[in-house]
This record gives C-alpha cells, sequence and structure tokens, in this order.
C-alpha cells in the first residue's frame, strides 16, 4: 500500500547528516559550527532539497570521541556556539520547512560528566549505582569478559574505590546503569528539555546497548567471525549476546515513544536508533510490537553486501520481508563512522548508489559531502585523531570527517584558519561552488534526484516491487502510487547491459545527466556504470 497523502514529514522526508566540527566554521579557529550550520540553511533547504537536518552531537565535550563523551546534554560546546544559536539554528530551519533531528549518546557519559565524578568519588556516594561497577573476579581480573568497541577490555580498574567500572567504548566513556530508575528519569528529562526547545527528533547513539545482561555473564567466543560489514579486530572474536541488546531495552523506548506522542500534537516528533544488528527479526524489533517503540531503527544492511546486483537486491528484499505490518523501511550508506560511499564503490558506482538510495521505498538519510562525491581522505599519520583509529590501526574514522568543500577559496571556504582535519586534495574541483555550476556534477544529480524524489509520488510514497526478467549486472524495480509507475534500473556493471521495458515511456533521469526526456519502447539500453529512472 503506497503512503497516503497526509504521511508524516519523517516518511516522505530525507534526511542529511551534519557533522559540525566538519561543516562550516565562522570563527577561523578550523572547527565548524553552528552558526555554519544556520549559514547554510538555504543550500541543504533550498539548493540541495533536504527536508531534515541531523546534527552529530554539539554539547559541552572533552572531546575523547569528538563528542560523543558528553559532559552535559542540555548545553552547547562553546567551539559550537550557545544555546541562543541553537534556539536560532532551530527556528531558521523552521522557517525554511526543515526539521531538526539532534543526537542523543544515552548509554554512556563523558568521564567528566558531573554525574560519573559523584559516581567514583567513593562506593556509597548517591549517584555510585548511575553507572556499572563491579568488583573484579576471583583472580583480581576485570569481572567478565566484554570488550569495548574500541578495543580492549570493556571494564576500567579504578583504584581508589577497588573496583572496575564498565565502558563498551573508551574509558572516558563510561556506561550509564539504565536499570537504575534515577538514571532513566535523569535521560528522560534529558529529551523533554530539547523537545520544549521545538527540536522535531531524536538519533539515539548506540540504542542497543542500554540494556545488559544482568547476571554479567562472559560472552561465548564467535563462530562465525565477519559477519561486521567492515573489520571490528578483537570485539568481532565473540558473540555479543551479553553486553548489549538485553530485552529490557524495549521497555526503555516504549516510554520513549509516549514521550515523543505527548509532544506530537502539531507534528510528529520522531525518533530513529543506531541499531548494528544483522538479524532481522531482532532488528526490527526496534520498531516495537506495535509500532510502539522507535520510528526507525537505522537500516545498515546495505553497507554489508559485495557491491552486485544480485547481493543488493537480496538486501532490500529481506528488509521489506522483515518489515512488520505498517513500519516504515529506511536506509544508510554512509555516516561519520563508515568509509565514503565513493572510497567504498568507486566514483562510477557512487552514482548508480545515490540513484539506489533515493529511489528504494524507504527514507533515505545522506551523508554531508556524499552529494559531492567527496572521496574517503587518506589523512596522514601525524594528523590522524579518531581515539579508535589510534587504538586500533585501520578502523580510523578521520577519512570520512574531512571538511565540507564549499569553493575553491583558502580551505575550501570552511574556514578562514587552519582546518582540524586536512580536505580532500581535489577540493578545487569537488566544492559546493564547481558543482553547482557544472550540469552534469555529483551535486547536480542529488539535486535532480531529491526533486523528482518530491515531486513524484510514485518515489516518496509508492509500493516497491522487484523486477526478475533483467540481466544479472541490473537490479530493477518498480514503484508504484496511484496508478502512477516509475521504474529505475541499476548497473553494477562496467558493460553495456539491456533491460527490457514493456510498452513505452519516456527516460526522467540518467546518472550521467545526459538522456533527459529520452523515449522508450520496448527496452531501455544502459551504459557501463548508469542508473536510470524510467516513467510509463
Ligand atoms: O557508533 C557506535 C558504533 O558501535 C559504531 O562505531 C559501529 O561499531 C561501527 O559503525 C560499525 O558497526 C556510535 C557513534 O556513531 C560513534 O561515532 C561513536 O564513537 C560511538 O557510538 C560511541 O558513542
Amino acid at each position: 500500500m503506497p503512503l497516503p497523502p497526509n504521511a508524516p514529514w519523517w516518511k516522505t522526508g530525507v534526511i542529511y547528516q551534519i557533522y559540525p566540527r566538519s561543516f562550516k566554521d565562522t570563527t577561523g579557529n578550523g572547527v565548524g559550527d553552528l552558526r555554519g550550520v544556520i549559514e547554510k540553511l538555504d543550500y541543504l533547504g533550498h539548493t540541495l532539497g533536504v527536508d531534515a537536518l541531523w546534527l552529530s552531537p554539539f554539547y559541552p565535550s572533552p572531546m575523547a570521541d569528538f563528542g560523543y563523551d558528553v559532559s552535559d546534554y542540555t548545553g552547547v560546546h562553546p567551539l559550537f556556539g550557545d544555546l541562543a544559536t541553537f534556539d536560532a539554528l532551530v527556528a531558521k530551519a523552521h522557517e525554511r520547512g526543515l526539521k531538526v533531528i539532534i543526537d542523543v549518546v544515552p548509554n554512556h557519559t563523558s568521564e567528566a560528566h558531573p554525574w560519573f565524578v559523584e559516581s567514583r568519588a567513593s562506593r556509597d556516594n548517591p549517584r555510585r549505582d548511575w553507572y556499572v561497577w563491579r568488583y573484579p573476579a576471583p583472580d583480581g581480573g576485570p569481572p567478565n569478559n566484554w570488550l569495548s568497541v574500541f578495543g580492549g577490555p570493556a571494564w576500567e580498574w579504578d583504584e581508589t574505590t577497588g573496583q572496575y567500572y564498565l565502558h563498551s567504548f573508551l574509558k572516558e566513556q563510561p556506561d550509564l546503569n539504565w536499570r537504575n530508575p534515577e538514571v532513566r528519569r535523569a535521560m528522560f528529562e534529558v529529551f523533554r528539555f530539547w523537545l520544549e526547545r521545538d527540536v522535531d527528533g531524536f538519533r539515539i547513539d548506540v540504542a542497543h546497548f542500554l540494556m545488559k545482561d544482568p547476571l554479567f555473564r562472559d560472552n561465548p567466543p564467535n563462530p562465525r567471525p565477519g559477519e561486521y560489514h567492515k573489520d571490528m579486530g578483537a570485539y568481532d572474536t565473540q558473540l555479543h549476546l551479553y553486553d548489549k541488546g538485553h530485552e529490557d531495552v524495549h521497555g526503555v523506548f516504549r516510554d520513549l515513544r509516549r514521550l515523543l506522542d505527548d509532544y506530537s500534537r502539531e507534528r510528529e516528533r520522531f525518533a530513529v536508533g543506531e541499531i548494528h544488528l544483522y538479524d532481522w527479526d531482532a532488528w526490527a524489533r526496534y520498531y516495537g510490537g506495535n509500532l510502539d517503540e522507535l520510528h526507525m531503527p537505522f537500516n545498515f544492511a546495505l553497507l554489508r553486501p559485495n557491491w552486485e546486483a544480485r547481493a543488493v537486491r537480496a538486501v532490500v528484499d529481506g528488509l521489506e520481508t522483515a518489515l512488520p505490518e505498517g513500519a516504515w523501511p529506511n536506509y544508510v550508506l554512509g555516516n561519520h563512522d563508515e568509509t565514503r560511499i565513493a572510497g567504498r564503490y568507486g566514483r562510477a558506482q557512487s552514482r548508480v548508489a545515490a540513484v539506489l538510495l533515493l529511489t528504494l521505498r524507504g527514507t533515505p538519510t545522506l551523508y554531508y559531502g556524499d552529494e559531492l562525491g567527496l572521496e574517503e581522505v587518506d589523512v596522514p599519520p601525524d594528523k590522524r585523531q579518531d581515539p579508535w583509529g589510534l587504538r586500533v590501526p585501520g578502523l580510523g574514522r578521520d577519512g570520512c570527517r574531512t571538511p565540507m568543500p564549499w569553493d575553491a577559496s583558502h580551505a575550501a571556504g570552511f574556514t578562514t584558519g587552519e582546518p582540524w582535519l586536512p580536505l580532500n586534495d581535489d577540493y578545487e574541483t569537488v566544492n559546493v561552488d564547481a558543482e553547482l555550476k557544472d550540469p552534469r556534477s555529483m551535486l547536480t544529480l542529488y539535486r535532480r534526484l531529491l526533486t523528482l524524489r518530491k515531486n513524484t509520488r510514485a518515489l516518496h510514497a509508492g509500493d516497491y516491487q522487484p523486477l526478475d526478467d533483467v540481466p544479472p549486472s541490473v537490479f530493477a524495480y518498480l514503484r508504484q502510487a496511484d496508478g502512477e509507475t516509475v521504474m529505475i534500473a541499476l548497473n553494477f556493471a562496467a558493460e553495456p547491459a539491456r533491460v527490457p521495458f514493456p510498452g513505452q515511456g519516456r527516460l526522467l533521469l540518467s546518472s550521467h545527466l545526459d538522456r533527459d526526456d529520452e523515449p522508450l519502447r520496448e527496452h531501455v539500453s544502459l551504459r557501463p556504470h548508469e542508473a536510470v529512472i524510467l516513467a510509463r
């Protein structure tokens, strides 16, 4: 069934992720800020044409994990601005019809958060139980075998109080104890604080990590390592049965949904969870049995398969089958933790990827810079900053977090100073200004795709139906709503392909941007690495 015409914004719209450090600097210190985002709202809403912004953390933080170590959930780090600037950002975004989604990091705080400072002060501190403290194992070592995602054990010894605390990520990011009702209340106050400031929704960091095994059992060894979409190092040697994803996490999201629903009178307030689960059923449970939990768990499944027609189709069909009745799909191809699309699939295929992402049934989330075809930047060792990469060589995320190139001037117009990470080498040609002037650029492709998607009900609201009668290098599908049919055909190969097209029609868009309105009859020819959108 297609979406009804009055479907909420988060189903029909497109989300755009901003990594605030790297978007636009207005102070000359080399780090992006909220005023920079405000300056670029017309680019986002008008020029590009996205519908919602997701801002990665901008809160006070010692920046051990670049803001995912929060020391005050209801403030703004002076690097990025202040609450008044944040309020202005929300108001000005809303004036332009843009929604604002903020990143909340509820699984852990910074070690500098006053809650943790109190918690670690003594074993009988009233906030002791706000975090996960355990006595050593009988041999004096860590309480169990749990590992940090970022390498090494998930337990840090605290000499002063003679216990270990849990950190699923850095030791500077102690895990909160979500089984303590006071923690739950405090974090719900945080959600309320931002809802009152008129945000439209939340992206919940590692949402499935909030609840762990209450018995703290050891994780068993992983019989089939290598199932993640990327090399996770030693972390992948265990099956993570007990250190995350405990059943009880669903109660937290039912409560969160009630809160969001209470605030949804004028418009739906929304939550998307970062959930890295590879079992469709376990993943789908985060929608809630009665669709009463997260509006969407982020779907990262497209990051996993080989970039081939058959494998990509299998992911899409797998999702469509696994989706609970009434749940709305979504797709992600990049974010601040993943190698850039252009780095993963190459420049030619990144155009095919853009067409895929913006024509599938479901909400797409775009990552800043991908609309320019920005490549993964090879950051030299002395400039690397990501703590994960510094701890586990090869897993660094700096290359996908480099500054947004706006034009060909000093530092690509990102800053008047020295950018915190190096720019892409090719910024004189790969930048917003140059690509806006080029009718065949990646940016032009994204703009046209976004416009077409917005203006075509079949594309933003229609059903999805895969087509079988196509060559093996091609993934093709129909999108249909109210009698309107659009066909999409993606050629994943470096060879041409010929795809049947029953009846007559015309070409709406080619990823090469040079076949507008071409008439079609009986078939369509695809050039190497070409993706097309066709109308009957
Ligand atoms: O990421 C969580 C996380 O586990 C990912 O790094 C994941 O392991 C990876 O993408 C492969 O599956 C979130 C944030 O997105 C990340 O930036 C933070 O560093 C992390 O949480 C800790 O807050």
